[in-house]
This record gives structure tokens, C-alpha cells and sequence, in this order.
């Protein structure tokens, strides 16, 4: 595997360069660094946005906050894809002018993107021009390696998936009307015979290398299950694929240079976005030699077979790591407008607010497999996790009946000596010193799974640990203490000043993930935004003997409850939605 590059560090603004990104609290963090550079897929602009567009982009935005809080000059790109049958035919049936019609559905993604925290850095439309050219010079460039030829192209064709199958993807089934039809396999969309001119790409070329680059780089592909799928498929013969359609069935594209008889295909011209987000044709290698996608299990094909087989043939490195994530399905079924079962993501975050679905998302969205959604669910994890666990232990920890003076109390290290020998000499016990010990490996643990897009896990530690300083807070019961003890006093300020520093390790680490509760938590804690990146995690220095900068300093204001708990009428989509009710201190 590659490692970033480390030249041409280059301050990026703090907050990112795109238009539509919406403000984010956590921008704040420094964007020097090695380079990253993150993709989402760029989404077919035929219809509304849904649940799984919005997973495949909070997974994305996850990955990109999590880079900039380590440090790395991260580069985040989405947007809409644009050309294609698919969208000739919806703006057809929609009596649009095609362009129209795309910008219509792409500023509705854009509106939800900013709506729901996604810190793009870029957002691209396949019919920009600055595309268009990366296009053809992509094309010119695999032309004149000889990769491009004339042919005749004939077999099955899906518009739906925009995808060419073999016979063996072809099944057979009923359309609704009861007439026999042939569809995909792996989709269940229709699929349709074509016999054409075209031009095809030399993929059968390319088989020995695709294996050879996959072997040689077991992380190219993750999680592993795909990374086999993969290698699976490249043991089948892999034909030379068809690249354009003839300009009379597909007016709706970029024309083939030279040849305006010819339309690129849309996958080809899809999966150029991400150059032309790095800058290509231009100066483009800064960004590209640090490329990471992250999609959904559907597109993985075109993204690990496809996509590395044409960057071979132009020459350009091929992207760091494909991550890939599973789908939502709805009743134990696919989404589907047919089914009415197609989750609205803008609604849903109005409802559960924004963090809450993307926390809903990536802790209940598990990459390896297909995860079922129901709003009682997503009631039911934030009320548990984000409101009676986190914003119970802030709520708890800054109360003014418990710190009066209401700044960050000091840490005593006769009432909780370091190491677990010292356990008679002060009123820690065990379970603390445990609590203590899962706390500080917490960072390295979180990494792990951010790193890997196992986000779900890294939210089961947090939440774990969350448990057990409401534990510790419960064990010790502070509320009982007499402040006019001297003794109780500085074990009453030890006990907050610990959970405190639990509290703190807890808002910076879920940055990534709910950006606008780690604000609204860190500043109750009066962290100040160079105080929340990784590497000013330093957990409880005073149990070392360190000095806390916290320690003495004023809280931040109060500023409400953390999350508000949801009654569970929000999950029934037929009652009224404003039904939130502030959490109580427990
Ligand atoms: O495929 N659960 O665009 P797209 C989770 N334009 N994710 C889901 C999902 C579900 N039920 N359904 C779809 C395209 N997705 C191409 C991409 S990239 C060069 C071109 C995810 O609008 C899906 O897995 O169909 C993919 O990551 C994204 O939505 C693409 O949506």
C-alpha cells in the first residue's frame, strides 16, 4: 500500500471549498498535512435521494473528518452522475430537457448533503465542462494506447444498472403485467438483448495484472468478503467491454472525440469524476496518489474491476483502498418505489435531526452485511446511547447542584492514586481502575475501526466506555458527598474531574460521526477547537502526574441538553413529529 504523499503540503481554507457545504463545527482543525483524498460515489441524478445515498455519503464524510482530526490535508469529492440512458429515459418520461432535469435532482442531493453535515470538499456534475474534458482526454489517452477498438458488441444490457451482463447474470422472471421478461441476477432489474457498433476497451488484457495488483495488496478491497468477491470474479474470463453506445439510442452523453456517431459510456464517463475532482487532466497527482472510494456493495464491479483496469491502460495509479459498505434493506426487502418501502433521508433527519441519523447510520450500518431499518430502532439506539447515556453523564457531570463553581474540578491523587497497588490508599476500586484502563485505549481502538470503516464497532467501544463512566458516577454517588468535608470535597472534584476527562475523550473522538454534538459537548467542556484534534486526546495527565490544562478553567456555557430524547410516536410516520422532550439528569 501506498502511503500518502508527504510533499507540496499545501494549508487548505478551514472550511471546505465547495459552495454547498454547509458550516461544521468541526472544521475548525487545522488542514495541514500528508494528503488524503476521499470519495463518495457521484449519484445518479434520475430520481430523489434515498437512505442508502446518505449512508454511502456520511461514510465517506466519517472518513474524510476522522483524516483532518489526525492531521492529513484531507480532500473529500461527491456529487451527481448525470449522463446516461437511465437519465435520458426519466427526463424523457418527465418531459424535460435533460440538463434541466439533472439540475433539478442534483440540487436536491446538494440540499441534502448540507442539510445533513456532509463537509464535501468538492461537488462535481458529470456535465460540468472541467469533466467533460477530463473525459476526453482519458478516452484520447486509452485510444492511443491501442485499448480502444471498433467492434460489434452483443448481450444482455440493463439500463437500470447501466451495466452489460453475461448469460449466466440473466434470469428469468414476471414483469407486473404477468408478461415474461429476462432481468438481472444480482439487481432483479430488466434487462434488454443489444447488438451494436462500438467501440470496446481490451478489459481481457488486463485480467493477470487486476489479479496480480489484488494479491500483491490485501487492504485494496474492504472488507475482506469483497476483496474475495473480487478476486472471484477475476478468475472467470473477463471479456473486452463495451465503452460507447451508438449516438442515435444515446444522445445524452459525452460524444466518443472524433467520432460524434459514438456517446462514451456512462460508466466510463462516471468514473472519470473522480480525476477530474483531483484536478485531471491538469496538475492532479498530489491528490490522486492518495485516492480512496468508498461505495456501496451494487457498484463494486465497476469500481474494483473496471475503474483499476482502465487507470492500468492510462497510466495512473490506481486508488489506495475501494471501501465498501452493505445495503439497508426495509422489512427484510430491498427499497423500491414499487414496495412504497423507500426511506426519504431529509425527512428522517428533520425528525431524528441530523446527527441522530448519522449516528443511527454508522452504528447500526455494518459493512460486511445487509442491516434492516425501521424508525422504532433508530428511536430506540439514540435514546438509549445519545440521550440518557451521553447527555446523562454531561448533564450529571456539569450540574451547578454538583459543581457550583461551574469550572473543570481539580484531580486529587491521594483519593485516586496511579496504579491498581495503590488501591487501599485512596477511594478508587477496582472496577474504576478498570473503567480507567478501557478509557485510555480507547483512541487506539476508535482508530482501528475508522480506519477500517468498521464504524459500528468504534461507536460500540465509545458507548461502552460511556456505560461504564456512568458507572463509575453511579458507584461513587458525588451527590451524596459533603462539599464541607475537606476529604469529600476533593473526591467529590476527583470524581468529576475523571468523568470530565471521559467525557472530553468521548466528544473528540465522535467528531467524525455527530459533529454537532462533539461541538455542543466540547465547548460545554470549554475545549477550545485546537484542543479537539487527535493528537490532543492525552487523557487524564493528572493520574500521571502531569499537568491538566483544563483543570480550574470556567465551563462553557450551558447550553441545553445534549440530545433531546425522541417519544417513540416520532417513529410512526402517521403522527405529529415535534414531540421531543428534554432528558433529565439521572
Ligand atoms: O450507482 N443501502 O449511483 P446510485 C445502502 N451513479 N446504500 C445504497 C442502497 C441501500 N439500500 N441503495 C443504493 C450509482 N445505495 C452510480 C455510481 S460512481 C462513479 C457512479 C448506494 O444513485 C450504492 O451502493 O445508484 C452506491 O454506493 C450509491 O448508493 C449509488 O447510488
Amino acid at each position: 500500500m501506498r502511503i500518502p504523499c508527504r510533499c507540496a503540503l499545501r494549508r487548505l481554507g478551514a472550511v471546505g471549498g465547495s459552495p454547498g457545504a454547509s458550516p461544521s463545527p468541526s472544521r475548525c482543525v487545522s488542514a495541514q498535512g500528508p494528503h488524503f483524498f476521499v470519495t463518495a460515489p457521484v449519484f445518479y441524478a434520475n430520481a430523489s435521494p434515498h437512505l442508502g445515498h446518505l449512508h454511502s455519503a456520511v461514510t465517506a464524510d466519517c472518513l474524510h473528518r476522522y483524516k483532518r482530526l489526525r492531521g492529513f490535508n484531507s480532500r473529500f469529492g461527491i456529487g451527481t452522475d448525470e449522463h446516461g440512458l437511465k437519465i435520458q429515459q426519466a427526463a424523457d418520461a418527465a418531459g424535460r430537457d435533460p440538463l434541466d432535469f439533472c439540475a433539478d435532482v442534483s440540487g436536491r442531493f446538494r440540499r441534502l448533503f448540507a442539510r445533513c453535515d456532509i463537509s464535501h470538499t468538492d461537488y462535481i456534475r458529470t456535465t460540468e465542462l472541467r469533466h467533460r474534458r477530463a473525459v476526453e482526454r482519458f478516452w484520447t489517452t486509452l485510444r492511443d494506447q491501442g485499448l480502444v477498438y471498433r467492434g460489434t458488441y452483443e448481450g444482455w444490457y440493463s439500463t437500470q444498472d447501466e451495466s452489460f451482463l453475461a448469460p449466466s447474470q440473466v434470469g428469468d422472471a414476471l414483469d407486473p403485467s404477468g408478461k415474461e421478461v429476462k432481468v438481472s441476477l444480482e439487481s432483479g432489474h430488466k434487462v434488454e438483448w443489444m447488438k451494436e457498433e462500438n467501440y470496446l476497451f481490451r478489459l481481457s488484457q488486463f485480467q493477470s495484472r487486476l489479479l496480480d495488483w489484488l494479491r500483491g495488496n490485501p487492504g485494496a478491497v474492504r472488507p475482506v468478503r469483497f476483496y474475495q468477491a473480487v478476486l472471484q470474479c477475476l478468475q472467470e474470463d473477463l471479456p473486452d467491454l463495451s465503452v460507447s453506445r451508438q449516438r442515435s439510442r444515446l444522445r445524452w452523453g459525452i460524444p466518443v472525440p472524433g467520432d460524434p456517431e459514438q456517446t462514451i459510456y456512462v460508466w466510463l464517463d462516471a468514473l472519470v469524476n473522480y480525476l477530474t475532482v483531483a484536478g485531471y487532466p491538469d496538475e492532479h497527482d498530489r491528490w490522486w496518489s492518495s485516492a480512496n472510494h468508498v461505495i456501496g456493495k451494487d457498484i463494486l464491479k465497476f469500481h474494483a474491476v473496471y475503474w483499476p483496469a482502465f487507470l492500468l491502460g492510462a497510466g495512473l495509479p490506481l486508488p489506495q483502498t475501494i471501501h465498501v459498505h452493505s445495503h439497508w434493506t426495509v422489512g427484510g426487502k430491498k427499497m423500491s418505489k414499487s414496495l412504497g418501502n423507500v426511506v426519504d433521508p431529509l425527512e428522517r433527519s428533520q425528525r431524528f435531526t441530523t446527527d441522530g441519523m448519522r449516528y443511527f447510520l454508522l452504528r447500526q450500518g455494518v459493512p460486511d452485511c445487509d442491516c434492516d431499518y425501521s424508525d422504532e430502532k433508530v428511536v430506540k439506539v439514540l435514546n438509549a446511547e445519545l440521550a440518557d447515556s451521553l447527555g446523562g453523564l454531561l448533564n450529571r457531570c456539569t450540574a451547578p447542584s454538583l459543581n457550583p463553581d461551574q469550572v473543570y474540578p481539580s484531580f486529587c491523587s491521594d483519593s485516586f492514586p496511579a496504579g491498581q497497588s495503590a488501591l487501599r490508599k485512596g477511594r478508587a476500586v477496582a472496577e474504576d481502575y478498570n473503567m480507567l484502563n478501557a478509557v485510555r485505549c480507547l483512541p487506539s481502538l476508535v482508530e482501528q475501526h475508522y480506519e477500517s470503516l468498521h464504524v459500528y464497532k468504534a461507536l460500540e467501544a465509545v458507548s461502552g466506555c460511556v456505560r461504564q463512566t456512568n458507572g463509575f458516577v453511579q458507584r461513587h454517588t458525588p451527590w451524596k458527598l459533603d462539599r464541607r468535608d475537606g476529604d469529600d470535597r476533593r473526591w467529590l472534584d476527583t470524581v468529576l474531574h475523571v468523568a470530565l476527562e471521559c467525557l472530553r475523550m468521548y466528544g473528540t473522538l465522535l467528531q467524525p460521526v455527530v459533529p454537532e454534538i462533539s461541538h455542543r459537548l466540547l465547548s460545554r467542556l470549554a475545549v477550545l477547537p485546537e484542543e479537539r484534534s487527535w493528537p490532543a486526546l492525552n487523557f487524564l495527565p493528572k493520574y500521571h502526574g502531569k499537568a491538566c490544562t483544563f483543570e480550574g478553567r470556567p465551563l462553557g456555557p450551558e447550553s441545553g441538553v445534549l440530545f433531546s430524547r425522541l417519544e417513540s410516536s416520532t417513529a410512526d410516520n402517521t403522527k405529529s413529529k415535534k414531540t421531543k422532550k428534554p432528558s433529565k439528569p439521572t
